[in-house]
């Protein structure tokens, strides 16, 4: 008999206990630890999920400011000329360089079916990588092509497109995407290769190897490798990618690590990829002893920065919004293998499809942010951001969408 006593009594205790700790309601002035008291999931999270309840001070929440840039002709952007995908912002002889798939066509893109050797299917079909500079981040200088199509077959004879940099031992390494099919003729299929130069000013030699193989038969990236993007950390190159996979019905896109010891390598792909789950082109950099993330356009998880300590495992530290597409921030320590990462204040991104479908083209511009632990900007910290009409109004209902309503 008393054996179930017992149990009855102390679940009866365990009531009263529980409605107890809620007895008052939840204090007017946000408590800044984890209040004892029963918490609901959401606020819960607060706690436990993000470096602090309060978004403007969490150093890795930040809105993003929209510059136009001096020093770039888009031919009044009729779909000739496109420049997007930059790389990573680097400073040297006492000037910004960037990196960016440059396309100069007679034509705008066609699609697959209608290219050929001088029609582009793509935006970034027939394209080859150039680099500007820059002493203020604002204007730039066109310097021209860095990478060259190189003849057929070689790898990226088609296209040579979204290139990022990795200064190394007093080198610099270009890895970019060599096309060796039109984009589009099956999905936007290419693997990985790199140039190296003793200057940014290049010259640059090809390897004419691939350097990140895409993989086997049946594995999640075994059409696609893009976005290769290097980063120095723990003694080693972090090169983290996206893939394309899933078929065309239900596309999905992921990022995926690959390390190596030497920047030619070999890359050994992390046997946990994908790293992250979402997300379009890599953007990432060094923060505190781990690595952030920006994730932004594609997938669950598209909106938000995130963090992973061990450069691994990538969790959620904010939610944001308006983020930069293909961002590529200025990470003044990139490549010094550091402990304490400072995080990023502005980098450069683009603005895909400026002038509708028929003139497709892209542009470069610049981004500010505070994700950094240098600087407090409140600005940036803003939680909400006032869009004008306008940028609503271009979300408009389609014909497809009108014809349901009123039907
Ligand atoms: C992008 C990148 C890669 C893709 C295409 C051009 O923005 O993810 O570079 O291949 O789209």
């Amino acid at each position: 008999m008393n054996k179930l006593i017992i149990p009855f009594f102390l679940l009866i205790i365990g009531c009263v206990n529980t409605s107890n700790e809620n007895k008052t309601a939840f204090p007017f002035t946000l408590p800044e630890e984890m209040p004892e008291r029963e918490l609901s999931s959401a606020v819960k999270r607060l706690y436990t999920d993000y470096s602090s309840v309060h978004p403007q001070e969490n150093e890795l929440f930040s809105q993003f400011k929209y510059t136009e840039l001096k020093g770039f002709d888009y031919n009044n952007h009729d779909g000739t000329i496109t420049r997007r995908d930059p790389s990573k912002v680097i400073y040297e002889n006492g000037k910004y360089y960037v990196w960016y798939t440059y396309r100069n066509t007679s034509l705008p893109p066609q699609g697959a079916k209608k290219c050929n050797d001088t029609i582009p299917s793509s935006d970034w079909d027939l394209a080859e990588i150039w680099y500007a500079t820059s002493t203020d981040g604002f204007t730039w200088e066109e310097q021209g092509v860095a990478i060259k199509r190189p003849a057929k077959p070689n790898i990226g004879w088609r296209s040579v497109t979204t290139a990022d940099i990795l200064v190394w031992e007093g080198k610099y390494y270009l890895y970019y995407q060599g096309f060796m099919e039109a984009s589009g003729t099956r999905g936007d299929d290419c693997p990985v290769t790199a140039s190296w130069a003793d200057s940014p000013d290049g010259p640059w030699t090809p390897v004419n190897e691939i350097i990140i193989p895409n993989g086997k038969n049946g594995e999640w990236d075994m059409y696609s490798i893009h976005d290769p993007y290097p980063l120095v950390y723990n003694d080693k190159i972090y090169l983290y990618y996206k893939s394309d996979f899933n078929g065309k019905e239900k596309k999905v896109r992921m990022q995926g690590l690959a390390v190596a010891d030497n920047p030619l390598g070999p890359f050994e792909k992390h046997p946990l990829n994908p790293v992250i789950s979402s997300g379009h082109e890599t953007s990432l950099f060094q923060f505190k002893s781990g690595i952030a993330a920006l994730v932004y356009k594609d997938g669950v998880e598209h909106n938000t920065i995130q963090y992973a300590a061990d450069g691994v495992n990538f969790e959620i530290a904010s939610i944001t919004e308006l983020m930069p597409y293909a961002a590529a921030p200025y990470i003044p320590d990139a490549f010094t293998n550091t402990k304490d990462g400072r995080g990023i204040t502005w980098g450069m991104a683009h603005f895909i499809n400026v002038s509708g479908w028929s003139r497709m083209n892209s542009m470069l511009v610049r981004f500010d942010c505070d994700l950094s632990q240098d600087i407090h900007d409140d600005e940036m910290k803003e939680h909400r951001v006032n869009h004008s009409p306008d940028v609503y109004f271009k979300q408009g209902l389609s014909k497809k969408q009108r014809e349901r309503i009123f039907r």
